[in-house]
């Protein structure tokens, strides 16, 4: 009777065509990018304002049951997708998916800044900006389906953090409709604005969990006319440190520093049948670009040459839009090409650069412990941020091996979860490396802003 009543509340809320609840229709929305989570929803809906989501909150949560927003649903932590199993809520889930939030204001070419509905793609968002003249500080390989809202809600990182910081950094304001159908209002677009706590900045990083980000105000950056990449053979992870701490200081435009190693490009290139993309095989590989106005393709050859020092540096660089989008592909195509081999543990970490080749290490020692795993790792060096994708773990050895890593890494002072968040995937490790004090302060922030537990229940806080 309840579940009845609640479906007719959300079906006045946002219209009958958007409350989905056919097995058919429901599918794309209840099952992650990984494949690793799936739940079950009791509907999933599709709010077209502000207003909407704001009536689709206040029905959940007096009917107790939980909301799952959901943006693009290319998050790697479960958390997009109902829980599933025994940690599923009691009264049932709902998700409420944010694609129908898409309206794009014009860019304010003065501010340098746009707002945008929670549910634009960034892929749309970046097409928005260079037509204007302008470009977004953030890239990310899911840019064809990762929205402004769950670009926000993760505090994404991506490819262009060395030069223009994470989502954090990009985000000027929010409107948010809080856990009890309110709707907090930062839009203006004001960068100097001190009047109380930051609330726009809590919800960024917040993960569905603290409200409903219904459009986002955006920082946007000059293009520089001058852009180049290069992609740089080195013979280990510390040596591409090397090349990366040289070219810091050579380079005033670098934008992006990427690492890979040779299982993965190999994954890749088997993946999407590509060449090899140097004269040598290396052990490593790194994937710089930079950006100014002047013509970078020389200074990044003429950087190269000075870190080679006269010596012998597999490299190439590429200018124009194709050339680099050839070298980007062996980037980019890590994600999808190891989930072609199965449904990976993703572990999403980041160390003090100083300690990154000796954490590699052990995570080799502690794959070699175990017959028929393999570990695929890349990411995003500078920020000494780490992709480890362990393939062949059994179900059975996921907490103990994912204990194990992320064990490794609070040894190292470093984050167990660098950029993706905490979604289900990580919550039971919280606490790993965070005080009793610093969990007790966010647990008072979640207790009071969702005191009934309705936002995204078994996100970043573990269930019971
Ligand atoms: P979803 O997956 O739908 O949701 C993610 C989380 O945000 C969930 O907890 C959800 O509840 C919450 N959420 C979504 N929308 C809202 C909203 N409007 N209000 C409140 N909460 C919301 N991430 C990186 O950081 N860097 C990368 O380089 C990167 N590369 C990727 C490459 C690939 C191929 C893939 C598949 C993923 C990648 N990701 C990366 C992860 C993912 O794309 C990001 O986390 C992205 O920000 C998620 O956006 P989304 O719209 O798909 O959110
Ligand atoms: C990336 O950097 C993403 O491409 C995805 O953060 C990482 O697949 C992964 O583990
Ligand atoms: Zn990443």
């Amino acid at each position: 009777v309840t579940e009845h009543r609640l479906l007719a509340e959300l079906r006045q809320a946002v219209g009958p065509a958007h409350v989905l609840t056919e097995a058919g229709q429901v599918e794309g929305y209840v099952v992650d990018w990984t494949r690793r989570y799936r739940g079950e929803a009791v509907a999933v809906v599709r709010p077209g304002d502000t207003a909407e989501v704001a009536a689709v909150v206040r029905a959940c949560r007096a009917a107790a049951v939980a909301l799952v927003p959901q943006g693009g649903n290319t998050g790697l932590v479960g958390g997009s997708v109902p829980r599933g199993g025994a940690s599923a809520p009691p009264e049932g889930q709902v998700v409420l998916s944010t694609r129908r939030l898409d309206r794009l204001e014009p860019v304010d070419v003065a501010a340098a800044q746009v707002t945008a509905g929670a549910g634009v793609t960034l892929e749309a968002l970046q097409g928005h900006a260079r037509a204007a003249g302008l470009q977004v500080g953030l890239d990310l390989a899911a840019r064809g389906s990762a929205t402004v809202g769950g670009i926000a809600a993760t505090n994404a990182g991506g490819e262009r953090v060395l030069r223009y910081g994470v989502a954090r950094a990009q985000v000027v304001g929010l409107e948010v409709v809080l856990a009890d159908g309110t709707v907090v209002r930062r839009l203006s677009g004001l960068v100097k604005d001190n009047v109380g706590y930051d609330l726009a900045g809590l919800v960024v990083g917040s993960e569905g969990t603290l409200g409903v980000i219904t459009a986002a105000r955006l920082r946007l950056f000059p293009d520089p006319p001058s852009r180049a990449a290069a992609l740089v053979g080195v013979a280990s992870v510390g040596a591409a440190i090397d090349v990366l701490a040289a070219l810091r200081t050579r380079l005033g435009g670098l934008e992006v520093a990427e690492l890979m190693e040779r299982t993965g490009l190999d994954l890749v290139r088997a993946h999407l049948a590509l060449g090899q993309p140097l004269a040598g095989d290396h052990p490593a590989y790194l994937l710089v670009e930079a950006a100014g106005s002047t013509d970078q393709a020389t200074a990044l050859a003429e950087a190269l040459a000075e870190v080679a020092a006269g010596g012998a540096l597999d490299a190439v660089v590429a200018e124009g839009p194709g050339e680099r989008a050839r070298l980007w592909r062996y980037r980019d195509a890590h994600t999808e090409a190891i989930a072609t081999l199965g449904i990976p543990l993703k572990l999403d970490v980041a160390v003090p650069l100083a300690v990154l080749p000796a954490f590699l290490d052990e995570v080799s020692e502690l794959v070699a412990a175990r017959p028929g795993v393999r570990a695929i790792a890349f990411g995003h060096l500078a920020e000494g941020n780490l992709h480890v994708n362990l393939l062949g773990v059994a179900d059975a050895d996921a907490d103990q091996t994912t204990g194990e890593v992320l064990g490794l890494v609070a040894a190292h002072g470093g984050s167990i979860s660098a950029e993706h968040g905490l979604g289900v995937a990580k919550a039971p490790w919280l606490a790993l490396g965070r005080s009793a004090a610093d969990v007790a302060a966010l647990r008072a922030v979640k207790g009071a802003l969702d005191p009934t537990a309705t936002l995204n229940p078994g996100v970043i806080f573990p269930e019971p």
